[in-house]
């Protein structure tokens, strides 16, 4: 394993319930794949209360913030961690304004614009800062050696 990727950057990168169910993972997954990123872990996971409540915690005091863990909770989602130079901005980029109905309008190329609805489904998550996808990385993937059992090719991406 050399040091090839050292300069590379990790985001966590979701489609959320509606994404998933609506169909829009494979082409999702073509335009990740298009814009140069690695996909170097997947899961695919149905959130409960806890766990969406725990991942948005931020916004535990917002008024949209039952309705948000209603809505992540509603169907399964496919996690991934996204791998490429300036990873976290560059996703953050590609999926466009968190109020879908405006990135229609202001990011019509975006993946909002393509399956989100409204300010809530909003077909996808990106981690909003360096920081955050170290932190959201670390949720959804935290047992390194479990990891290790459940998937050796795991290894290859370490
Ligand atoms: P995300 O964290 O999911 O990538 O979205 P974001 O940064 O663009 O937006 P954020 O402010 O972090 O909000 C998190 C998610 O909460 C839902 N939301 N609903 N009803 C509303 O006004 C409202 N505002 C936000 C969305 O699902 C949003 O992505
Ligand atoms: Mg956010």
């Amino acid at each position: 394993l050399g040091n090839e990727a050292s300069s590379e950057e990790r985001t966590l990168a979701m489609i959320k319930p509606d994404g998933v169910s609506g169909n829009y993972t494979d082409e999702i997954k073509r335009i990740i794949v298009e814009a140069s990123f690695n996909i170097v872990k997947e899961m695919l996971t149905q959130l409960d209360k806890d766990t969406a409540s725990a991942f948005y915690d931020e916004h535990s005091s917002r008024s949209f913030f039952p309705d948000l863990v209603t809505y992540m909770t509603s169907g399964p989602v496919l996690v991934m961690v996204l791998e490429k130079r300036n990873a976290v901005s560059d996703w953050r980029g590609l999926i466009g304004p968190t109020d879908a109905q405006r990135a229609k309008i202001s990011h019509p190329h975006s993946i909002r614009a393509l399956c989100g609805k409204n300010s809530q489904k909003n077909c996808v998550h990106g981690s909003d800062s360096t920081s955050s996808a170290e932190r959201e990385i670390k949720f959804f993937f935290k047992d390194v050696v479990s990891g290790l059992v459940s998937s050796p090719l795991s290894l290859l991406q370490l």
